[in-house]
């Protein structure tokens, strides 16, 4: 005799459809980042935590990945990042969704790594404060629970669906729907933490009140010709600025708790506070600034009128100690730079700037307080969101880019640009407006002077100089006759140097070499 010890056979096992698998996973994780970048928006606004595993994927980056990324992608090199991330995660949604089919623990068992995967990103980042730490948790909870909550569904829809009984289109129904408003859910939430994104308290522009008037006459009493047609407007327009950041996330400083500690090789330590710095001298100087980045005929330059803090008076008052040689500043976001101490001491307008233009500083460009070097590339002197100054040597701290190979020093390197005609434009044949704009700053520029397709240098017309620290701009006429042609301009500084032709990649301190375009005549 046979005995069968188990007195009910096994109950079928039921196994989810690939579809509703794949929306399981998809599901969970999108309800997941939804919810994040939500409470992101409501707590802490720089901690979303899809941002915060992408800052730290940037941390990480070695320096020949992020130039291959640079020159593969251009200006859109975080878009590109950004886009990769949502595609990893959304394979990865996929796969967990695939691998529940048949229990929902190796499913889970994806989501929760992705969440802890933030939870860390989050924790390591520099800036971080315990309430970053919510957005990352509930995006954990909430995929999770989702996760859980449709896999559940959908598997009672399956069993009973085999089943055929009268509860199995309900089942079908109730998991469908459940669906549908985790969908509706999370696209809502994900809508609300943008918005919400873009409006913490005090940490605005709007939250400092009028800025004190400006104290010299202001530059828009500029003379006639500071520009051509056909050349970059003289004082960049604030939103056309150029702008240079590491972190994903633009910082947002509540304006009432910034402080600037300034600390190291001084004799007193100074803590200031918004106010107190406000409350200075303050000068307001048009200052061009430039990024080592900027190729030959690139853009990432940018001229303003800067209102802020002389440094020098700054560091006079916490007594610089001998021996020192850099300031080492620290953004909020944990971006540093280290500022040769010669250069903000030497009598030009470094500053600790709080306005641009005329208004408080905008928030991409380092609200509330940010440093401004003349001559020097904004890789080592223009730290935005700044929050301290260490004042110490080169060997006891290396700055953001120098760890990543780029120069020391960092003096801007005299430059010229052809903005009209653009290149491979088609112009009509004879006579050519080419202009554009020049640059050496601290010296100044002394002339400015084209070729044609090799031939010998001519000079342009320069347009007025403002100052020594801000581009000045230039045209002149050519004849071209039909056909393909090059045009090349080269500067030379007050101190008579000619622009080098050499030619030189930006890594480690600048580019070089003459801007070359190439238009055609008809
Ligand atoms: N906090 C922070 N400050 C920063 C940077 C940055 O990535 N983070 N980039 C620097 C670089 S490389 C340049 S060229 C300038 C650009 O300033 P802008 O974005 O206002 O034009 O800011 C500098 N200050
Ligand atoms: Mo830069």
């Amino acid at each position: 005799m046979t005995a069968t010890l188990d007195p009910t056979p096994p109950a079928p096992l039921s196994v989810l459809p690939r579809g509703r698998a794949v929306l399981t996973g998809v599901l969970g994780v999108g309800s997941a980042l939804a919810a994040g970048d939500l409470v992101a928006g409501l707590v802490a606004p720089p901690s979303s935590p899809f941002l915060a595993v992408g800052d730290q994927f940037i941390r990480i980056t070695p320096e020949w990945l992020k130039q291959l990324a640079i020159g593969l992608f251009g200006v859109y090199d975080k878009v590109a990042l950004l886009a990769g991330m949502a595609v990893v995660i959304a394979v990865l949604a996929v796969v967990a969704g695939l691998v529940a089919r048949r229990r929902p623990g190796p499913g889970l068992a994806v989501v929760t790594v992705l969440g802890l995967l933030a939870l860390v990103c989050t924790v390591i980042a520099p800036a971080f404060g315990a309430p970053d730490l919510i957005a990352p948790l509930v995006a954990l909870v909430v995929g999770t629970a989702v996760f859980g909550a449709l896999h559940r569904a959908f598997a009672r829809a399956t069993t009973t669906g085999e089943a055929t009984g009268p509860g199995a289109g309900l089942a079908r129904r109730r998991a469908l729907s459940l669906a549908g408003g985790v969908a509706l859910g999370s696209v809502a939430a994900a809508a609300g933490g943008r918005l919400l994104g873009g409006s913490s308290a005090g940490a605005s522009p709007s939250a400092v009140g009028p800025l004190p008037p400006a104290p010299q006459p202001r530059a828009s009493a500029l003379p006639p010709d500071v520009d051509f047609p056909g050349t970059p407007a003289w004082l960049t327009p604030t939103r056309d600025f150029y702008r240079i950041d590491t972190a994903l996330q633009v910082p947002r400083v509540p304006v009432a708790s910034w402080t600037l500690r300034v600390h190291g090789m001084v004799e007193r330590e100074l803590n200031l506070t918004f106010d107190a710095l406000r409350a200075r001298r303050l000068i307001e100087v048009p200052i061009t600034m430039t990024c080592v980045s900027n190729p030959v005929g690139g853009n990432l330059m940018s001229n303003a009128r800067f209102l802020g803090v002389p440094l020098a008076e700054l560091l006079a008052e916490a007594g610089v100690r001998p021996g020192a040689e850099q300031l080492l500043s620290t953004s909020v976001d944990g971006f540093t730079t280290g500022t040769a101490i010669g250069p903000v001491t030497d009598g030009r307008d470094a500053m600790l700037a709080i306005g641009m233009n005329g208004e408080a500083l905008p928030v991409e460009h380092g609200f509330p307080v940010r440093m401004v070097v003349p001559g020097l590339y904004g890789y080592v002197s223009g730290c935005k969101w700044i929050t301290d100054i260490e004042v110490t040597t080169w060997a006891a701290r290396q700055s953001y880019w120098l760890e990543r190979g780029w120069g020391r020093e960092g003096p801007i390197k005299t430059q010229s640009r052809i903005d009209t005609p653009a290149a491979d434009a088609t112009v009509p044949a004879g006579p050519v407006t080419v202009a554009g704009t020049s640059w050496a700053q601290r010296v100044g520029i002394n002339r400015v002077e084209v070729s044609v397709d090799g031939g010998g240098w001519r000079p342009a017309e320069l347009g007025a100089e403002v100052g020594v620290d801000t581009w000045r701009m230039w045209r002149t006429t050519v004849d071209l006759a039909p056909g393909s042609h090059t045009l090349r301009v080269r500067a030379t500084d007050r101190t008579g140097t000619v622009q080098t032709g050499r030619e030189q990649v930006s890594i480690p301190d600048g580019a070089t070499g003459w801007h070359t375009v190439p238009v055609t005549a008809a």
